[in-house]
């Protein structure tokens, strides 16, 4: 597939589980279409029971999570890396499927468990093979987490992790913005914007301990993950997916990242 060819987007949520990963991959992909806009959604979660949003290709038609859970007599995370390791070995056939759709917008669905899909190589396959194009990753937030000092460090040591692992250019999103008061919000993109302040509320909110690995750990990421802009949406109020959309325009034109 020809990358610099095509007008194609391709955009991979991930987030912690919970985080609403399914919920904007469906919110999005309505915007986008009310938009005028086409797009092809994804589910890669093959553990899934039901999901927000009808998908247009789905793994669990590849695979099947349950039967190897019960044949293979794997817990839950054991059958889901061994699921996604099945899906993997078939990932030509999955990239061909999604890649022979001529639309504007792929947006592919992660599965729950971060770890299982950002530290295994199954992961990169998937960023690597699926989808054309522009490809790009958002990272999803929960503000009500975040808003808390050692939890913001906590994120942003996730972000950059996940940033170092794909090479994908990336957007923080800050989601669910519709259930937590504004001053959570404002807090966060303070801190995204400043080291400083952000120092200043480790000093003053933490004990003694956890505010000198809070600042060490703060200070060693900050340079990575202020650069990794953040969003805040709704996928319920749709507010903030304008900004969303031009953020991934902005960010893919200016092209290369800088660790590629
Ligand atoms: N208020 C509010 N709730 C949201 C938003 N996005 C998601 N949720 C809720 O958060 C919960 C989890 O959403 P999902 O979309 O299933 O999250 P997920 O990351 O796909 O979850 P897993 O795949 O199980 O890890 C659901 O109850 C959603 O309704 C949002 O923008 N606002
Ligand atoms: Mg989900």
């Amino acid at each position: 597939m020809d990358g610099a060819l095509s007008r194609m987007y391709t955009i991979f949520i991930t987030g912690t589980a919970g985080s609403g990963k399914s919920t904007l991959a469906g919110a999005f992909s309505d915007w986008l279409r009310s938009q005028e806009q086409t797009t092809l959604l994804v589910n890669l979660d093959p553990a899934a029971l039901t999901l927000p949003y009808e998908p247009d290709i789905d793994v669990r038609e590849m695979v099947d999570y349950e039967r190897i859970m019960t044949t293979r007599r794997l817990g839950p995370n054991a059958a889901l890396i061994a699921t996604l390791r099945e899906v993997a070995r078939h990932v030509e056939e999955l990239a061909e499927e999604v890649n022979s759709h001529d639309v504007d917008f792929v947006i592919v669905d992660t599965p729950g468990q971060l770890e299982l899909f950002a530290y295994r190589r199954e992961g990169r396959i998937f960023t690597r093979y699926v989808g054309d194009g522009r490809k790009i990753m958002l990272f999803l937030l929960d503000p009500m987490f975040c808003a808390v000092t050692r939890n913001f460090v906590a994120s942003m040591f996730l972000a950059s992790s996940i940033y170092l692992t794909f090479q994908l250019p990336m957007i923080q999103v800050l989601n669910k913005i519709d259930a937590v008061p504004k001053k959570y919000i404002d807090r966060i993109e303070r801190w995204s914007e400043s080291l400083e302040s952000l120092v200043v509320d480790i000093e003053n909110k933490s004990k003694k301990v956890l505010m000198h690995l809070s600042r060490e750990i703060a200070q060693a990421v900050y340079d990575i993950v202020s650069s990794i802009p953040i969003v805040p949406v709704s996928s319920i109020t749709m507010e903030g997916f304008t900004e969303l959309h031009a953020m991934l325009t902005r960010i893919v034109s200016e092209g290369e990242m800088e660790l590629r």
